[in-house]
């Protein structure tokens, strides 16, 4: 079982309730963090610190950030990120590798970026597609039931209509559609209003009136600014791939202020991919491989701050799988024997505290 043994998907609740509660078994570790913007709706956003001797100030460890859900429908983005708080805060003072890599480092787990878009995911929305079989037998699929397939945040624009005046994807009379909101995963600063993102409201991809417009963004920015960040990963499904800087082809790049080539550590980032997908049993390629990209979380955070930056794409096929799948996808169980995001994120860990014991990074 999972370390929490959930056995189902978690509510925008549930995951509030599990990091208070967490925090509150082992507070010598654990401490729920509240990022400092609210969500356009209103929602406050949450996370949680993890170390030996959490309560003090930061005191210069390196720190290893796990992210969920900037896409509102990536349900398992969210799951792992908080099985993995559940696995470290549970086995710390007994497993020896959880209890020594914790000595030295802090962990932040911010399971649900996204609030607003999640919550609407999660709770208006299901887990079956329409679709219309025509009398040959063809399959199409006419749209998402509800809301279940909402990728961007709630953003609404002047002069561009929410439907239903809300951040609905989906009407009973129109199925489908990406609806309102700028996709969070081209919100920030790193290479902002380059290829690979939109400029126009509707698209999936809408990167937003500016880098950092928006306020679930402004928080992972602060959150990563205001400390020693050696090691970033921002969960996504899916794909099984774990995504490297940069997020454009060298063709591409190199033209109005965009980088030429390869990342400057590009060596040592590709060792670290090749070391996580040892684990996951994923590919370990650069972000454009997928396609371009500008304003993605790691371009930003490695540009940024020379913190190494990954995305993960969890799973081969779906946004949000049956849940047993998402146990397997954790635990490295049945389909997916031996190969886990477990050992993948206690890799990151271990990159994360090692690159500061080699003082990369000055403090
Ligand atoms: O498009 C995205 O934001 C990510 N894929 S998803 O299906 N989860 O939406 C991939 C972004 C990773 N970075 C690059 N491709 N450069
Ligand atoms: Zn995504």
């Amino acid at each position: 079982p999972l370390p929490s043994g959930r056995d189902a998907y978690r509510t925008l609740a549930d995951y509030n309730d599990d990091l208070r509660e967490l925090a509150a078994i082992r507070p010598a570790i654990a401490k729920r963090i509240t990022l400092p913007h609210k969500s356009l709706d209103g929602r406050t956003v949450y996370g949680i610190e993890i170390g030996r001797n959490v309560q003090a100030a930061e005191d210069g460890r390196p720190v290893f950030v796990l992210l969920g859900l900037h896409h509102a429908r990536e349900w398992p983005s969210g799951e792992l990120a908080m099985e993995f708080a559940y696995d470290l805060v549970q086995n710390y003072g007994t497993d020896a590798r959880i209890t020594g890599l914790l000595d030295r480092s802090r962990v932040v787990v911010v399971p649900v970026v996204n609030v607003d878009g999640f919550e609407l995911s999660r709770t208006d929305g299901s887990l079956v597609d329409l679709r219309e079989v025509d009398a040959g037998g063809t399959v199409s699929l006419l749209g998402t039931p509800g809301n279940a397939y909402k990728r961007k945040n709630c953003r609404v624009v002047d002069g561009q209509d929410p439907i239903d005046g809300t951040c609905r994807v989906a009407s009973a009379t129109s199925p489908g559609g990406y609806g309102v909101g700028v996709d969070l995963n081209r919100n920030y600063g790193g290479f902002w209003g380059g290829p690979g993102a939109s400029d126009v409201f509707a698209d999936p991809t809408y990167r937003g009136a500016g880098p950092f417009s928006e306020p679930e963004i402004q928080n992972v920015r602060e959150l990563i600014s205001g400390r020693q960040v050696t090691t970033m990963i921002s969960n996504h499904t899916f794909s099984n791939l774990v995504l490297r800087p940069n997020g454009v082809h060298p063709d591409t790049i190199g033209h109005d202020g965009l980088p030429v080539g390869n990342a400057p550590d590009e060596e040592a980032l590709k060792a670290l991919g090749a070391r996580m997908t040892a684990a996951n049993g994923y590919r370990n390629i650069h972000g454009w491989e997928l396609y371009d990209t500008t304003g993605t979380t790691e371009d930003w955070s490695y540009n940024a701050t020379g913190g190494f930056g990954y995305t993960f794409e969890i799973g081969p096929d779906e946004f949000h799988p049956p849940f047993p799948k998402v146990v397997d996808e954790y635990l490295g169980a049945g389909a997916y024997a031996g190969k886990g995001n477990r050992e993948a994120y206690l890799a990151a860990l271990e990159n994360a505290v090692d690159t500061a014991t080699h003082a990369v990074i000055s403090g």
